[in-house]
């Protein structure tokens, strides 16, 4: 196994240590300050605790991003989106897999993505309760880390997609729900089975990894999948997206011997159409 110290991992790219501590602390500010108690809250309050922790998540990453480069542009889940003026773009999601982190469920993390020019070079995201954090460099690989150690990751060696573990999410819209599982009763024969972690960020970290072979999804946002695409292409994925006004994007991304083979069942089950 490839390792490196963080240290040196983080010189690999002129954003990646910024990148990186504001991932980590707004992940550790995420983790300990988590109110507890909250699923004791009356039903709308939990939310709205949840929400304040995101927008606080949000405002201090953005924050320490403009202290460093003033002229940069930023896209983030939570409104903070200015446009910049040096060619790079941050595209941040403060808290994704809000849900989970409601009710106490270890799958959320704190993306952070950057563009240089519009290419996806840089890519760190943290996932606190589970004790690890993720970095893609365009060029340098996808890596692990835990403490102080990068752990070079690639994805798992699948040769067919019946062998494939698949992960998948679905909107909040009633209507959008149902198509998608339209698709997934499609797909459900033909493959290992599925996986629902609840987090966009957290799918592409595991097929990074090797936990799972494959990841789609409709309807997600760039700050969803900015960072994530740049760590599984690092780990040998390929990936597939595409945009419609009345769908957002969809995302594919497998390991290479099984890609050809979702992509193609996918498209024939309508993945990217529907309410
Ligand atoms: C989540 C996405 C995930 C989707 C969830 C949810 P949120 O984002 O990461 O892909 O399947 O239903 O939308 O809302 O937790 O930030």
């Amino acid at each position: 196994m490839e390792t490196m110290p963080l240290d040196v991992l983080l010189e690999k790219h002129e954003c990646l240590r910024l990148a990186w501590g504001v991932a980590d602390a707004a992940g550790a500010f995420l983790r300990d300050e988590r109110p507890g108690e909250l699923e004791v809250f009356s039903k709308s309050t939990p939310t709205d605790v949840v929400t304040a922790m995101d927008r606080a998540s949000e405002e201090m990453i953005v924050r320490r991003i403009l202290e460093t480069r003033p002229d940069d542009g930023i896209i983030g889940e939570e409104g903070s989106s200015r446009s910049g003026s040096s060619g790079v773009t941050w595209i941040i999601d403060p808290l994704d897999g809000t849900v989970n982190y409601l009710f106490g469920i270890p799958t959320w993390g704190v993306s952070v993505g950057v563009h240089v020019e519009g290419i996806g070079d840089v890519g760190v995201i943290a996932t606190p309760d589970l004790c690890e954090s993720y970095v893609g460099v365009r060029g340098h690989g996808a890596w692990r880390i835990r403490g102080d150690v990068a752990e070079r990751i690639s994805g798992r060696p699948t040769s067919s997609l019946d062998q494939a573990l698949v992960s998948t999410g679905f909107g909040y819209a009633p209507d959008r729900r149902l198509s998608q599982v339209s698709v997934l009763e499609g797909l459900i024969a033909h493959i290992r089975d599925i996986r629902r972690t609840g987090c966009a960020t957290i799918d592409f970290t595991w097929l990074a990894s090797g936990r799972i072979d494959a990841y789609y999804e409709r309807g997600i946002h760039p700050w969803d999948y900015a960072a994530g695409l740049v760590i599984v292409e690092e780990a040998g994925a390929r990936t597939w997206t595409t945009s419609s006004p009345d769908s957002g994007t969809t995302v594919v991304c497998a390991m290479p011997a099984i890609f050809d083979d979702l992509v193609a069942r996918l498209l024939a089950l309508g993945v990217e159409r529907g309410p």
